[in-house]
């Protein structure tokens, strides 16, 4: 039997790619996590029949059987869900429906799930879907407008990967700020000791908004510098990006020793995994998120998603590069309606319903693999 391996980004991605190599009706043998997204095996569906009729097993080994026998487990495994996910779209199918929209729009299985759980009973499609837009409006940790963050002042720090968008949003808070306290009573600091350049992009929007401009290239002097600007309403630091994985970020945790609130400054443009590695480094200990380049986010439900289970409250919104102009308060029935539809566009991502069957054997193998693994909850969803 020839059995090939595919790695890809999601069970998403990995279908779309066997079905183009293997042909419509190839078979998914086994999924498993992989460090870049999930693992597939799958063979051509000639392929197996071969096997079925062929050889038998010879003497070289238990370890032979033992591999044939886990690939029999997955294929039955997939079988089996194939024909779960056919009965349970005939018995519910609203439920069905509603984790179909989700995936579509990039939200992932274990919020999918959770919300198909609570979809209550009798519903009819159209319901359903009134009912999952209600929900995730509800479930959308916005920041509440009495707790606005430039109207309350403070000191925050803006961190995120690199290129998410930290300096260009900094720069549009302090705009909104001057106009709400006056230049005076904002300074910016730029702590991006690693970028050449990023003071300089930072002087030029401090001398456009007349407001002061402090440059502390590392904590030590960044905690000598704060006290100096107590009298400020607002202190706006700049830091350095990294990728999530890089140790360096760690360094952003020493900012909450000094009383600086971390603004976690997050791009929904990017990839369903980058943004869950980005809320779950920045994002933790965070006083808020800023999701960044809307505008080149066709799908930002991941976005969404990621934001719901990290229950981190979104305070702005950055749809553009305009600096002051494209900052917006969130509103969470726009962003919901934008998310959902995001799954009705039609790109090489989007499943076919004859992908569907395979989809679920491999969500369920994920499942599977969950359940022996669990690691997220989402207790105190609202339903
Ligand atoms: N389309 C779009 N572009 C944006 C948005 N926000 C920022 N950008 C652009 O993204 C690029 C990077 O923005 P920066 O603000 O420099 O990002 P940064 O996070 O400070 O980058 P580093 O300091 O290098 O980590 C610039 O070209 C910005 O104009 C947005 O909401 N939409
Ligand atoms: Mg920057």
């Amino acid at each position: 039997m020839s059995v090939q391996v595919f790695v890809a980004a999601n069970a998403r991605e990995g279908l779309a790619r066997i079905r183009r190599v293997l042909g419509d009706d190839a078979v998914v043998l086994s999924t498993r996590p992989h460090p870049q997204g999930v693992e597939l095996l799958a063979s051509a569906y000639g392929d197996l029949a071969v096997q079925a009729v062929g050889e038998a097993p010879d003497a070289a080994g238990s370890s032979r059987i033992l591999a044939e026998l886990s690939r029999l487990r997955g294929m039955l495994q997939n079988q089996l869900a194939g024909f779960a996910w056919g009965a349970a779209r005939r018995r519910d199918p609203a439920r069905v429906a509603v984790m179909q929209t989700l995936f579509a729009a990039g939200f992932g299985s274990a919020l999918a799930r959770t919300l198909a759980a609570r979809l209550p009973r009798g519903l009819d499609a159209d319901a359903a879907q009134r009912w999952l837009r209600q929900v995730l409006i509800r479930n959308l940790p916005l920041q509440p407008r009495e707790a606005d963050l430039l109207a309350l002042g403070g000191r925050y720090a803006l961190v995120g990967s690199t290129g998410s968008g930290k300096t260009t949003a900094l720069a549009k808070l302090a705009a909104r700020a001057v106009d709400v306290h006056g230049a005076t009573q904002v300074a910016l600091v730029a702590a991006d000791a690693y970028r050449i350049g990023a003071a300089a992009q930072l002087t030029v929007y401090a001398d456009l908004l007349g407001v002061s401009l402090h440059v502390a290239e590392n904590p030590a002097r960044l905690a000598s510098l704060l006290p100096q600007l107590a009298s400020r309403k607002l202190v706006l630091i700049d830091t350095a990006g990294f990728a999530p994985s890089d140790p360096r970020t760690r360094e952003s945790q020493a900012l909450d020793g000094l009383g600086v609130r971390r603004l976690a400054v997050i791009a929904a443009s990017q990839q369903g995994a980058a943004i869950e590695q980005a809320m779950t480094r920045f994002g933790e200990g965070a006083a808020a998120c800023i999701l960044t380049k809307l505008d080149e986010a066709p799908q930002p439900g991941a976005a969404l998603d990621s934001l719901i289970r990290h229950r981190l409250p979104l305070a702005y919104l950055s749809g553009g590069q305009r600096v002051p102009e494209d900052l917006h308060v969130p509103n969470a029935g726009y962003l919901v309606d934008r998310a959902l539809k995001g799954g009705q566009l039609a790109t090489p991502y989007a499943l076919d319903a004859e992908d569907w069957p395979l989809f679920a054997g491999v969500e369920a193998e994920r499942a599977a693999h969950r359940n022996e693994h669990p690691k997220s909850t989402l207790k105190g969803m609202k339903a």
